[in-house]
């Protein structure tokens, strides 16, 4: 914090699936007028991000009185608190639980990816196959869900389940997720038609 003021600014990286989450909650909140977007490179010590936010992760959303919000959830927790648009972050049982699934999902995909980036000699078998296990595991439990009418009221879970299978789909190709999941691939496809994903989609990764 300090005496300066700033413009309400949005760090994010094009690729991130949890920046992606707050970039279409600001869309679909109608706040994008309010708050800018601002690439920022991630683990370099250039990155823009960094003065404000030493963790160097985005999201990253930076306030008027100079304060940094980090962290997705507490993130959409603020955006819900602007603008007029009624509430979307889930406030009933069901729906916390809804939104903490796809946070799970998203969080073991993110490890998984990041094994699979680093060169194939220094990766751990054990761990490629714990978080496969696991995202199928989860995503047969989504897979129930949508057929039992989850995440058909778009809120911040119907977001974040967005970004995530968005993100299987350019950046993390090697999860085959619509196999033996015609419910949760029907949402996606329909879903996936909303402004706020089109504008947010990331680049395609071979
Ligand atoms: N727990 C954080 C996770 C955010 C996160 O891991 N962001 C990644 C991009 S997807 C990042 O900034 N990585 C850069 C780094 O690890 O230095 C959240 O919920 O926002």
């Amino acid at each position: 914090m300090s005496d300066r003021s700033y413009s309400p600014e949005l760090f994010f990286s094009e690729n991130s699936p949890y920046a992606r989450i707050c970039r279409m909650a600001l869309r679909e909140r109608d706040l994008s007028a309010q708050i800018k977007e601002t690439v920022t490179a991630l683990r370099d010590p250039q990155a823009v991000v960094l003065p404000h936010n030493p963790t160097g992760r985005v999201p990253a959303l930076l306030l008027s009185d100079g304060t940094t919000l980090t962290e997705t959830t507490l993130i959409l927790q603020w955006l819900d608190q602007q603008g007029t648009r009624s509430a979307m972050m889930p406030a009933d049982p069901k729906g916390i639980a809804a939104y903490g699934r796809v946070l799970g999902l998203l969080d073991g995909i993110a490890v998984w990816n990041r094994e699979l980036r680093r060169p194939e000699n220094e990766r751990s078998p054990s761990v490629l196959k714990l978080e496969a296990v696991r995202a199928d595991r989860i995503a047969d439990a989504l897979e129930r869900d949508v057929a039992g009418g989850a995440y058909a009221k778009i809120d911040m879970g119907a977001l974040a389940l967005l970004a995530v299978l968005g993100y299987a789909e350019r950046r993390h190709r090697s999860w085959s997720w619509r196999s033996g999941h015609a419910a949760l691939e029907q949402w996606f496809d329909t879903c996936s038609d909303r402004p706020s994903f089109k504008e947010t989609i990331p680049p395609l990764q071979a």
